[in-house]
């Protein structure tokens, strides 16, 4: 593949021990691959230094310790954020999602109060907030989509009112792949006195995403070339100093009696229980991948492929592809007519193409779509144009098996 998009995904390619034989990976959205070195950063860890950390005085515990602050000094450049106290270290972006439901707006979503999602959330970003609704007689409201899957933004006006206390979006979505204008919605938000929280996982590994004027964000770190086990929630440091932890325990605490405790500083308040520290040194190794490669030129790349992939997707007949919006991440959802996607994905797969299936953990989306399910191929920066014109030759093949 010619260098047209400032990375040479070929090489980056080769630096992904998984994908060493011939296999098309085009699942990205739903995890990524990992290069050596978060592997080798992992395996050092574990072979040299492996202790539990901010406890013992020695010398492997404080190499330990150091390196796990250290990814939240990392973190927290990466995003944009004021300071590691901003980072809290969480298994993925579904559990930072809820420590903010359940320390955040249980104690300050209260009945007739409403919260604000749309369309087109993940589960993760939807099923917290009906929960915290049905727990506090507060509202779900919703912000629509229009037919090209963009959120339709004239109606925020009318839907954000004194009574919205959260409005939680997605930054892209994993099954239309529309970016979301955040600082416009974060801007009208504000004005009403709401907070807002960007379900940032299919943004923060595939272009240059900074917390801005956000209150809360979160993403996983296995998204982004990082280990699965390891995710972020940023907040903004005020709101964390009002909210009481999500876990009680060991590390959190400053002082115990056998009646009292009182909390740990930030962000160690919120990070109950020895931590994942090799989660945390592999999400460090996989930024400073990312910065190598450079996230300008991640975004670049996506563009390009994802165009290509939509132009040669198009020609196929019986192909329909979902959303068109103007501004797209790295995702292209489409069904074959007369193939279950699940039957399609099963054949890509006899010819190394991996690609989803299903309703992506976006039933209501998939629902308004008036389709079950569909399949979709996701890039990354080890993809090239020849991946997809693999998977074009597979859909060939497989039109043919099942004769339509
Ligand atoms: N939010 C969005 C927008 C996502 O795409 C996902 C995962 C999540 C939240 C949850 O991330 P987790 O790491 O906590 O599981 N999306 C997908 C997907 O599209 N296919 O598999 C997982």
């Amino acid at each position: 593949m010619k260098r047209t998009t400032g990375i040479d995904a070929r090489r980056i390619r080769s630096d992904f021990p998984i994908l060493s034989g011939r296999m098309v990976y085009l699942d990205s959205a739903a995890t990524s691959q990992k290069p050596n070195k978060v592997i080798e950063a992992m395996n050092t860890y574990y072979k040299k230094y492996n202790a539990n950390v901010h406890r013992g005085v020695y010398r492997i515990s404080e190499e330990a310790t150091e390196a796990y602050e250290a990814a939240h000094r990392k973190v927290a450049d990466f995003i944009g954020a004021q300071s590691h106290e901003e980072i809290i270290f969480v298994r993925n972006a579904t559990e930072a999602i809820n420590l903010v439901a359940y320390s955040w707006a249980l104690a300050n979503v209260k009945k007739g109060d409403e919260i604000l999602v749309t369309r087109m959330e993940h589960h993760s970003n939807l099923v917290p907030w009906q929960f915290v609704c049905k727990k506090t007689g507060a509202k779900l409201k919703f912000i629509e989509i229009d037919k090209n899957g963009e959120l339709v933004y004239d109606d925020m006006g009318k839907l954000m009112t004194s009574r919205t206390k959260l409005v939680a979006v997605t930054h892209v979505s994993n099954v239309l792949g529309t970016v979301n204008d955040i600082s416009r919605i974060i801007k009208e938000a504000h004005k009403v006195g709401a907070r807002v929280l960007v379900d940032a996982a299919q943004s923060v590994p595939h272009m240059p995403a900074r917390v801005g004027d956000a209150d809360f964000l979160v993403f996983s770190g296995h998204k982004m070339c990082g280990p699965t086990g390891i995710g972020v929630l940023y907040a903004k440091r005020a709101h964390l100093e009002k909210m009481e932890p999500f876990l009680y325990g060991g590390d959190m605490i400053s002082r115990v009696t056998y009646e009292n405790a009182e909390w740990n500083a930030l962000p160690w308040k919120f990070e109950a229980g020895t931590p994942n520290v090799a989660g945390a040194v592999g999400l460090a190794a996989a930024i400073g991948y990312l910065e190598g490669v450079g996230m300008e030129n991640v975004r670049t790349h996506e563009r390009m492929l994802t165009e290509y992939a939509i132009k040669k997707l198009s020609t196929i007949k019986g192909v329909t592809i979902y959303g068109r919006p103007r501004e797209r991440g790295g995702v292209v959802a489409f069904n074959l007519a007369g193939v279950h996607p699940h039957d399609l994905a099963s054949v890509l797969d006899d010819y190394n193409v991996c690609v989803r299936a299903g309703h992506h953990c976006a039933q209501p989306l998939l629902n308004a779509l008036g389709v079950g399910a569909c399949a979709r191929v996701s890039f990354y920066i080890y993809n090239t144009r020849d991946d997809v014109d693999a998977l074009v030759v597979a859909i060939g093949k497989a039109k043919k098996v099942f004769g339509v």
